[in-house]
């Protein structure tokens, strides 16, 4: 297994690579070109800077998170083919830079949506948290104004100003699109890029919806264990793998962890962990908090115990912390609670490989 930290790059984070390497357990980080559109080529020489950089302080850098999927591609336009020969293309030049796994998501106009970004818990930490009552009867474009309001200028992905321009113009594409359409639509890139991934040595993962519900209308297709199963099936190989990330999946209770972990890892169907915790208060009403298994509603050692079950050998992330001794930034990025998140994986990893034997 290798420990992680997701890394917005020399020009965005201020988190520095050498205050990762000074977390103790890190093996690497995960990174991504976000100056690239959606859609366009990643270029080799951008991916080995990163790789170059990351080395200098002793890190890794073998996992994406994430190459998007141009939303053309999730419409099923007849102008995705370009867009896929594009993503094989960023594909074979990641293999080129040494990447081994591949993060990315299928959710329609939004990556992962929230309704506060800086939630006080009654430690006087802040955290993101998602309550559906106050989505009931919105339009994004509503949302999107209120949680500009209290995020100091950072905005959830996919919910940048320019982008909700043209938002009304997008939700016209998506009118009539079902979830077996946008199954279809997922099936037809994974027949197209899994093979690519296979001969490159990459494993995909896909991203579980966040929350995984239908949020504003829009299907959603990475909910829990049977759409798992319905995309491992579209392309029988290791190379079309899924992301488990245990506080998406795990805001619906319902969704047993442990278990989905044992069962796509037995079958080496994991291609990347997103290991946090969170409070679920009633459904769709929860907010992220501390690693910790008693601060929140998952268990951790069992979460971490099936992965040593599975023999999973692939990177691990802590992901989203709380904001914490006034760190301020990034929502769900800072470095101090996910700093802590890590070693708690660690220390929990260690713990149980010296009970039931080092493999
Ligand atoms: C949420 C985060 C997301 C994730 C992307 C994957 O849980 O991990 O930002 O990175 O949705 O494409
Ligand atoms: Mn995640």
């Amino acid at each position: 297994m290798r420990m992680t930290f997701r890394w917005y790059g020399k020009k965005d984070d201020k988190i520095t690579l050498q205050q990762i390497q000074q977390i103790p357990g890190m093996d690497g980080i995960v990174g991504a070109l976000f100056d690239v559109p959606v859609g366009e080529v990643w270029p080799l020489e951008d991916l080995l800077s990163i790789k170059e950089d990351a080395n200098k302080y002793n890190l890794d850098f073998k996992d994406i998170e994430s190459i998007n999927v141009h939303e053309d591609i999730k419409l099923g336009l007849p102008s995705r083919d370009k867009y896929i020969e594009n993503y094989i293309i960023s594909l074979r030049n990641a293999a080129k830079a040494g990447i081994k796994v591949v993060c990315y998501n299928f959710m329609p106009i939004f990556d992962w949506t929230r309704t506060d970004l800086a939630l006080p818990l009654y430690d006087g930490s802040t955290a993101l948290a998602y309550d559906y009552r106050l989505i009931a009867g919105k339009s994004p474009q509503d949302m999107a104004r209120e949680i500009l309001d209290n995020s100091n200028g950072f905005v959830l992905p996919g919910w940048e100003p320019d982008r909700l321009e043209e938002l009304s113009k997008l939700f016209e594409q998506y009118e009539g699109m079902d979830e077996d359409r946008l199954r279809k639509n997922l099936e037809y890139f994974l027949k197209a890029v899994v093979p690519v991934a296979e001969e490159c040595n990459i494993k995909m993962g896909i991203h579980p919806d966040d929350p995984p519900i239908s949020v504003f209308g829009l299907p959603r297709i990475v909910k829990n264990e049977e759409d798992l199963d319905k995309i491992v099936n579209m392309v029988d190989s290791e190379s079309n793998g899924l992301t488990i990330c245990t506080g998406s999946l795990g805001s619906n209770l319902k969704n047993d962890i442990p278990h989905i972990i044992r069962k796509f890892g037995a079958k080496k169907r994991i291609a990347f962990m997103h290991v946090r915790n969170i409070q679920v208060h009633e459904p769709w009403v929860f907010n992220e908090v501390a690693h910790k298994s008693k601060h929140g509603s998952l268990d951790m050692f069992e979460i971490m115990k099936a992965l040593y079950d599975v023999d999973f050998d692939g990177p691990i992330r802590p992901d989203h912390g709380r904001m914490i001794w006034n760190e301020e930034g990034r929502p769900g990025y800072g470095l101090y609670d996910r700093a802590l998140g890590a070693n708690y994986l660690c220390g929990l990893w260690d713990s149980i490989n010296r009970i039931y034997g080092a493999k």
